[in-house]
């Protein structure tokens, strides 16, 4: 995980198409193996969040990049007695426990599921604005003010070259901004995510193709502040 720090200013716009591990349009998907792990419905309707992300995008995001992961992880938990039982947040906190034949896929496609449930449940349709209360007063102590917070983030967030996350954690006691590759999750590195946005170009390509720099933008208008503030609460509890 790469801590942001303010000095790191630089912004660095990704390029070329991100891989994706989901089938061809009119490709047959495979019927998903029996597992522990499914993939969560959405709380709202594809089109809700359309001020900031299409429905079509919504739809293919969910119903097949993240499926794919939910489908990847159950095939490689596959006959582990231990992992199947176990909650996903503990697998990937504990990751070295994870034998390492089937660990890059766990990491992958775990982390995958895990980062996508997140970023689903801290959207909501008629959300945005500023977080309020406790979570509110810490991005204040921490980064000084609500807008250097969404400078800082922002940052982060183009900085990720090619695909991977910008995240909002709370590790050390604080809350930090930090992005990952790929699908790698904050928790395999004792942080606990608190708000995360896909930067893979599967996430905004459609309506806004080469320019991440607006999804980031229009992004703010649909994050559910009140989903956040409760995984804080939680984590400070943790
Ligand atoms: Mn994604």
């Amino acid at each position: 995980m790469t801590i942001v720090t303010r000095r790191q200013m630089l912004a660095t716009v990704a390029g070329g198409i991100a891989a994706s591990a989901v089938p061809a349009f009119g490709q047959a998907t495979a019927q998903p193996p029996a597992g522990p792990f499914s993939l969560p419905r959405l709380a709202y309707a594809f089109d809700a969040l359309e001020v900031a992300i299409d429905a079509r995008t919504m739809e293919i995001h969910h119903g097949r990049h993240h499926q794919a992961y939910v489908t990847g992880l159950n095939t490689a938990v596959m006959g582990n007695t231990e992992l199947v039982r176990r909650p996903l947040d503990q697998i990937l906190r504990n990751i070295n426990q994870v034998p390492e034949a089937i660990r890059q896929a766990v990491i992958n496609h775990g982390g995958g599921h895990y980062n996508h449930t997140l970023f689903w449940e801290t959207m909501a349709p008629n959300a945005g604005g500023k977080p309020t209360g406790m979570l509110a007063e810490a991005i204040n102590s921490t980064f000084t003010n609500f807008d250097t917070f969404k400078t800082q983030f922002r940052t982060a967030a183009l900085g990720r070259f090619g695909s991977g996350w910008a995240w909002l954690v709370y590790a050390n006691n604080r809350l930090q901004i930090a992005h990952t590759a790929n699908q790698d999750c904050p928790l395999m590195t004792g942080a606990v995510p608190l708000l995360g946005l896909d930067v893979w170009e599967h996430a905004y390509y459609l309506r806004y193709q080469n320019r991440r720099v607006d999804y980031i933008d229009g992004w703010w208008r649909v994050v559910n502040w009140t989903a956040v503030a409760t995984r804080f609460n939680q984590a400070r509890q943790g």
